[in-house]
C-alpha cells in the first residue's frame, strides 16, 4: 500500500476552542479541510508531546452525527498515512467521550480522536467537530492545542493512503496495510469499568423493589449504553432508557440536556404517576442532567450532593483527595470541601483543566455548571456514570433526589445560581463587551449597581498547580457585597457569531428562604450584572436568548 503526500493550502480558521475543533458540517466538507486538521494535530504531537503517532495505538470514535462515516474513513487513511501501528474505533465509528477516555486508558493507547459538536444540533445544516485526546485520556491540554494550531497555519501538506472505503460496521479486525484495525464494541469496555466503580448489586435491588429511572438519551450516542447498562445489567424495566436509538441528525433536536431541550423530561417528572428519578445526556455522552420528582438538580449543586455523598460509592469509599470546578460553577461544592477538609479547586472552563489534577491525584471528583460531572476513573466528563452515581447514593440512602437535595441545602445553605446567554452576537461586538469590562476593572469596585455594590472585580487567570502552566483571560469575575456573584464570558463552542454568557450566583444560609422560585432569588443580581455591563445598551437586548 503506498502512502501519498498531497499538497494542501493552510485554513486559516482551525484554531480549537473550548473543546476541540466545531464548525458547520458545510465547513468540514471542504475539500482537505478535516485531512489538514487532522495532518496539524499529528504534526504538532512531536513538539506539544515529544513524540510522533508512527508505530502507536490510537482510539476513533464519534458520536454517530451527520458526517461522523465520512470523518473516520478519512482519518483511518490519514492515520495509516502517518505509520499509525494500530487503532481501535468503535464499530459504526461510535463511541462516546466517556468511552474514547475510557479505551485509551484500558489500552495504554498514545492518544485518540474524538468526533463530536457535543451538544450542538447535528445534521447537514448542523455542527461537526473533530478533538484529540491524548494518552492519559482526556483533552489535550492547551499546550498541545496551542501546537496544533500552529501547525494548521503552516501545513503543506497531508499523509494518506489511497484505499477504498473500510467496513466499520461489525466487530472484528481489518487491516490497512501495516495499520491493524480493531473494530470494538462501542459499550463492552465502558460498561465494564461501570460496574468496577459502583455497587451494582444495591442499583439492581433498587430496581427490583419498583424504583423507576427514565434515561433520555435524547436520540445521541448514549443509547445503547443505557439500554446495556441500565436496562441489560441492572435490570431496569424495558423502555427505561428512552429516545435510544442514536441518529445522525438527532431527530432533529438539539441534543442539550437541559429544561429546555429536555422538556419531555421535565414535564415526565413532573406528571402525578411519573418516575422516581429523571436524566438525560448530551450528543457525545459527556454531559448529564438529573431530575428529581418535580424538581430539576442543577449540575452545580448536584456536583455538591455526590461529593458529599461520595463515600457510598465503592470507588470512593476512602473518600476524595481534593474536588475541583470550573470556576463560573456554582461554590456549594467548596462548601463541601470545607466541611470535609479537602481541597477545592477552581479551574478555567473546560475539561482539559481538570487533567494534570486528576493524574496528580490530587481531586478524584470535579464538574462544570453546564452539566458536566466526572471523576478520575476517566479523563473526560461522563454522563452514564453520573447518572449510576446519583442511583447508587439514592439505592444507599433509600430517600428520594429531592429529600436528599432539600437536606444538602439545610445542611450547607443554598447556591442559588443560574446561566444567562446571549447567543448569535456580532463577533466584534461581544469582543468589545468583554474588553469594556476588562478595561473597568481598576475602577470598579466599590461602585453601585441596581443597589448591589462592586467588592472585588478581576479578569480570571489560571495557574495549574501541578505544572505551571498559566491560562489568562478566562472571564470576569464580580463580587458584589451584598452577597452574589457575576461571571462573564465568551463560549467557545459556537459556530455561529458569538455567545456571551453571563453566571449569576447568591448565597441563602437560611433554609425558611430555599424555597424561593430561582428567577425571583435572582433578579435583583441579574438586573445589577446587566447593569454594569451595559448589556441592554450595548447588546440592544433586554433578555438573554436561553437561560439554563
Ligand atoms: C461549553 C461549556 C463548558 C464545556 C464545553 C464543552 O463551553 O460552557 O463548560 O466544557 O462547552 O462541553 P463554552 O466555551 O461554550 O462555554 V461539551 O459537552 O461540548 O464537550
Ligand atoms: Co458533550
Amino acid at each position: 500500500m503506498r502512502v501519498v503526500s498531497v499538497p494542501v493550502t493552510p485554513f486559516t480558521d482551525q484554531r480549537p476552542g473550548t473543546s476541540g475543533l466545531r464548525k458547520k458540517v458545510a465547513v468540514f466538507s471542504r475539500p482537505g479541510y478535516v485531512e489538514a486538521f487532522v495532518q496539524a494535530i499529528f504534526d504538532a504531537l512531536p513538539e506539544a508531546v515529544g513524540d510522533s503517532v508512527g508505530g502507536k495505538t490510537l482510539v476513533l470514535g464519534g458520536d454517530g452525527r451527520f458526517f461522523n462515516d465520512r470523518a473516520a474513513q478519512i482519518i483511518l487513511r490519514l492515520m495509516a498515512g502517518n505509520g499509525v501501528a494500530r487503532v481501535l474505533v468503535g464499530r459504526g465509528g461510535l463511541l462516546s467521550t466517556p468511552a474514547v477516555s475510557a479505551v485509551i486508558r484500558g489500552h495504554g493507547a498514545f492518544g485518540g480522536v474524538v468526533l463530536s459538536a457535543s451538544h450542538n444540533p447535528g445534521g447537514p445544516d448542523g455542527d461537526f467537530g473533530i478533538k484529540y485526546n491524548v494518552a492519559n485520556g482526556g483533552p489535550a491540554p492547551e499546550r498541545v492545542t496551542d501546537a496544533i494550531y500552529r501547525h494548521t497555519l503552516k501545513i503543506s501538506q497531508y499523509r494518506t493512503v489511497e484505499v477504498p472505503d473500510l467496513p466499520l460496521d461489525r466487530v472484528g479486525t481489518v487491516r490497512l496495510g501495516d495499520m491493524q484495525i480493531d473494530i470494538v464494541d462501542p459499550v463492552a469496555d465502558y460498561a465494564a469499568l461501570m460496574e468496577r466503580i459502583f455497587d451494582f448489586d444495591r442499583i439492581a435491588a433498587l430496581f427490583r423493589g419498583g424504583f423507576r429511572l427514565r434515561f433520555d438519551a435524547m436520540h445521541a450516542v448514549t443509547g445503547p449504553y443505557a439500554r446495556e447498562i441500565f436496562e441489560r445489567r441492572l435490570g431496569a424495566p424495558a423502555g427505561t432508557a428512552v429516545n435510544a436509538e442514536p441518529l445522525p441528525d438527532f431527530g432533529g433536536h438539539h441534543p442539550d440536556p437541559n429544561p429546555t431541550y429536555a422538556a419531555d423530561l421535565v414535564a415526565a417528572l413532573a406528571a402525578p404517576d411519573g418516575p422516581d428519578f429523571g436524566a438525560a445526556s448530551d450528543g457525545d455522552g459527556d454531559r448529564n442532567m438529573v431530575v428529581g420528582r418535580g424538581q430539576v438538580i442543577s449540575p452545580s449543586d448536584s456536583l455538591a450532593v455526590l461529593a458529599a455523598n461520595a463515600r457510598l460509592v465503592p470507588w470512593f469509599k476512602d473518600g476524595l483527595p481534593g474536588v475541583a470546578r470550573s470556576m463560573p460553577t456554582s461554590r456549594a461544592v467548596d462548601r463541601v470541601a470545607a466541611a470535609l477538609g479537602i481541597d477545592c479547586y477552581e479551574t478555567p472552563t473546560g475539561w482539559k483543566f481538570f487533567g494534570s489534577l486528576l493524574d496528580a491525584g490530587r481531586i478524584a471528583l470535579c464538574g462544570e455548571e453546564s452539566a458536566g460531572t466526572g471523576a478520575d476513573h476517566i479523563r473526560e466528563k461522563d454522563g452514564v456514570w453520573a447518572v449510576l452515581f446519583w442511583l447508587n447514593v439514592l439505592a444507599a440512602r433509600g430517600e428520594p433526589a429531592t429529600a436528599i437535595l432539600a437536606d444538602h441545602w439545610r445542611r450547607y445553605g443554598r447556591h442559588f445560581y443560574a446561566r444567562h446567554d446571549y447567543e448569535g452576537l456580532p463577533i466584534e461586538l461581544a469582543g468589545r463587551l468583554i474588553e469594556r469590562l476588562r478595561a473597568s476593572l481598576s475602577i470598579l469596585s466599590g461602585r453601585r449597581f441596581a443597589g448591589f455594590t462592586v467588592a472585588a472585580a478581576d479578569d480570571f487567570a489560571y495557574v495549574d498547580p501541578v505544572d505551571g502552566s498559566v491560562s489568562a483571560h478566562q472571564g470576569i469575575r464580580v463580587e458584589f457585597a451584598e452577597g452574589g456573584r457575576a461571571v462573564y464570558r465568551l463560549s467557545g463552542t459556537g459556530t455561529e457569531g458569538a455567545t456571551l454568557r453571563v453566571y449569576l450566583e447568591r448565597f441563602e444560609p437560611d433554609p425558611g428562604r430555599h424555597g424561593v422560585g430561582l428567577e425571583v432569588a435572582l433578579a435583583p443580581l441579574a438586573a445589577a450584572a446587566a447593569s454594569l455591563a451595559d448589556l441592554q445598551v450595548i447588546l440592544g437586548r433586554s433578555q438573554p436568548s436561553v437561560v439554563a
